[in-house]
């Protein structure tokens, strides 16, 4: 067995362990990150589209903003089309000059990815049987495996403190006795068939499209590649969508303008996404902190996913470095309800705007009628769009405060 050592151990090499790497390592602090995957296996997954404004300024105070200034999309607005017609929802004009910016997350994961390695910090990939003990205690190890020339190799780091950035699927909330962690969930009955292809965006802002076929979201990536979806049966499988078929049944529930714009071409990424709400408290556990999609999923119609693991990771890091440098528990004692606190937030909003744009078998025909009145109200009332304006472009954190 091969003893290391550190003050945090960080598992899960995503945008939350990664960020929180480079945060830490600019306050000074050591950590060594585990990684189940290969690199190229991370990059792999497209996910993510838009940051809010904290977003980026983490990035920015991680040191690793300057491409996402440089090739990332200002949005100061974005499209809703409800029967037929489109209503721009003004989020500039309604939140006093405040913008997105759509950089997707595999971009944001390669810049992080690179800076790690730019400063040589000891990061594990493709470790298995990760493994985490006596979080309760002050003195928390986590144990993995690594096979090379020499066979499978046994491996554990003694740590102050791990950071569960681990994911959904982690090992790290899993590994937290059922009596001291509650669960929330809300399962939805329909996936997100998303189709990644260079073509250029179909506008030059994102719509959200509300139709009696089914939700569709218009996003992009830069100005040759674009990022859309379809609201699909959760029975759906992936290989039942030939490109042609995709670019079909998203052009019948576009409005004729944006059917006229449409350009389609071979998708370079197609994959079926299912969509929950899920909630943990709470997300300390003695030694052991969950970050990011460990502790929480929401379903990503209001594109609060990895906006919400940067907010986490923002807590978690200036937990740590008062630790260190204050000598104070404050921080850390405070991490789960200031997250929880942000997190409810968002869920909030993610499940209204899930529940406002997409058919659900049960709703029948009213549904769809409610819905159409729910949004004629939003894009008609200055303070219905400003409910959303605010939202989507994250509220502030000392929001409430
Ligand atoms: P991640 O899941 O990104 O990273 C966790 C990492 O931990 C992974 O690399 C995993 O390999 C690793 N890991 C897991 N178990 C481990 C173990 N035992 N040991 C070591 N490592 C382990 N959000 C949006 O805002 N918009 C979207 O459109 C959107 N689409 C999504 C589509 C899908 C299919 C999924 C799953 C999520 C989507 N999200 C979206 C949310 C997504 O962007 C997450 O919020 C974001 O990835 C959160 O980052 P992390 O918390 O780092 O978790
Ligand atoms: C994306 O571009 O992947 C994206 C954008 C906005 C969302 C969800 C996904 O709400």
């Amino acid at each position: 067995m091969q003893i290391q050592r550190t003050q945090v151990a960080i598992i899960g090499g995503g945008p939350a362990g990664l960020l929180l790497g480079q945060l830490l390592h600019k306050a000074g602090i050591e950590a060594i990150l585990i990684e189940r995957q290969s690199p190229d296996y991370v990059l792999s997954r497209i996910r993510a589209g838009v940051l809010e404004q904290v977003s980026m300024d983490l990035l920015d105070e991680a040191g690793v903003g300057a491409r996402m200034h440089r090739e990332g999309l200002v949005h100061g607005g974005f499209d809703m089309l409800f029967k037929g017609e489109r209503h721009r929802i003004d989020m500039q004009a309604l939140t006093g000059g405040q913008q997105v910016m759509v950089y997707g997350q595999t971009e944001v994961t390669r810049d992080l990815m690179d800076a790690r390695q730019a400063a040589g910090l000891p990061t594990i990939y493709d470790a298995a049987n990760v493994t985490v003990h006596d979080f309760d205690t002050d003195r928390p190890r986590v144990r993995y495996e690594t096979t090379g020339p020499n066979g499978t190799e046994q491996h554990e780091i003694a740590c102050d403190f791990i950071a569960g950035c681990d994911g959904f699927h982690g090992v790290c909330r899993a590994s937290v006795p059922r009596s001291a962690i509650r669960e929330y969930e809300k399962v939805y009955p329909f996936g997100w068939l998303g189709v990644l292809a260079d073509t250029p965006p179909v506008h030059h802002e994102l719509i959200y499209v509300n139709s009696p076929r089914g939700f569709a979201l218009c996003s992009q990536r830069s100005h040759t590649r674009s990022r859309y979806y379809l609201q699909v049966p959760l029975t759906d499988k992936v290989e039942n969508w030939s490109d042609e078929a995709f670019w079909d049944e998203l052009r019948l529930r576009l409005d004729p303008a944006a059917r006229a714009q449409l350009v389609t071409g071979p998708s370079i990424e197609k994959s079926i996404a299912p969509l929950r709400s899920f909630v943990t408290e709470p997300m300390r556990f003695g030694r052991m902190f969950l970050a990011g999609d460990a502790a929480h999923i929401v379903p990503p119609t209001g594109a609060k996913g990895l906006n919400l693991a940067a907010s986490d990771v923002k807590y978690l890091s200036g937990a740590f470095i008062e630790f260190y440098r204050d000598k104070t528990a404050a921080g850390i004692d405070a991490y789960s309800e200031r997250c929880l606190r942000r997190v409810w937030r968002a869920e909030r909003f993610s499940w209204w705007f899930t529940s406002l744009m997409h058919r659900f078998p049960d709703n029948g025909e009213i549904g769809q009628k409610l819905q159409e009145a729910e949004l004629d109200y939003i894009v008609h009332s200055e303070a219905g769009s400003r409910s959303v304006a605010e939202n989507y472009v994250g509220l502030p954190l000392n929001f409430g405060e």
